[in-house]
């Protein structure tokens, strides 16, 4: 099987394809910072969230919340977020998976405790809805300059998004344009060669990646940076407790997000040297 001709370009020569300007700003750091991966914060509260942050950021192009699990959300938690976004070079992906009515997610993201269109670079949608979903969150998103993933494939088992859903999926992101809609969430190329325009150009960020154990109690499923990387095309590597959940300490925890971003570094470059 010939590999598919996005994974053979340089992240850098796939900025000039987008015209968004979060998809740009993700590709720009990645080749500045050597790194494709993203780690997810999934911890309880956001003060312990932005000591996770201040140990990663470094090794990272973006890091993933879902702030909805804070018990002690503020609006200082979103100002230090972005200033170490600006100081540590990442994106910032709140991960809502907006599930709704055009309607009903346009006032989701711009509104309630989070007003996660204010400062979120980057957030998903499954795309069950239909194409008003994408229609209701681009009317908040798009003048702002931030990006949209749709959930193609999930990383859990006995998933639904599979097959046609995934293919319907991925054909509702092209209809829509890629001005707001950047990439997917998805464990596999599914940007399929023989559908992809020429220029068209979409990112892809697989979650369910660890080094060591192969998944959890509760239908997670994980596999490595290589395997992702490599065997399926995957662009971003999103790593949640294989990082923030190492045992050790703060220095344990640095360490293990310079190690994940070590291996899908050089899975990367293993990759684009196949040319
Ligand atoms: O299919 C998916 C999609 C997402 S965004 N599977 C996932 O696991 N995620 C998210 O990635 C999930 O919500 C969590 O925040 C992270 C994986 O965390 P980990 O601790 O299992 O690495």
């Amino acid at each position: 099987m010939s590999a598919h001709p996005t994974t053979l370009l340089p992240y850098s020569e796939r900025i000039k394809l987008h015209t968004n300007p979060t998809a740009k700003k993700i590709l720009e750091i990645m080749d500045r910072k050597k790194t494709n991966l993203a780690v997810s914060v999934d911890v309880n509260t956001a003060s312990e969230a932005l000591e996770v942050i201040r140990r990663v950021g470094s090794s990272v192009c973006m890091v993933k919340t879902h702030v909805d699990i804070f018990e002690d959300f503020t609006e200082s938690f979103v100002e230090e977020l972005v200033k170490l976004s600006k100081e540590l070079d990442f994106v910032i992906f709140e991960d809502r998976k907006f599930a709704d009515i055009g309607n009903t997610v346009s006032l989701q993201y711009s509104s309630g405790i989070h007003k996660i269109a204010n400062w979120a670079d980057l957030t998903n949608a499954h795309s069950v809805p239909g194409p008003g979903i994408i229609a209701g969150l681009s009317k908040i998103g798009e003048p702002l300059g931030r990006g949209l993933l749709l959930l193609a494939e999930m990383s859990s088992k006995g998933s639904l998004a599979v097959d046609g859903y995934t293919e319907e999926t991925f054909k509702m992101a092209q209809e829509a344009g890629r001005s707001f809609v950047i990439g997917f969430i998805a464990q596999n190329r599914i940007d399929k060669s023989d559908l992809i325009k020429d220029g068209e150009d979409y990112l892809i960020m697989s979650p369910g990646v660890g080094l060591g154990a192969k998944g959890d109690s509760l239908g997670q499923q994980y596999r490595t940076p290589r395997e992702c990387i490599i065997d399926s095309g995957s662009d971003v590597i999103i790593v949640g407790r294989g990082i923030y959940g190492i045992k050790g300490g703060e220095q344990a925890v640095k360490d293990e997000a310079e190690r994940y971003r070590i291996e899908g570094w050089k899975a990367y470059e293993e990759r684009i040297s196949k040319k």
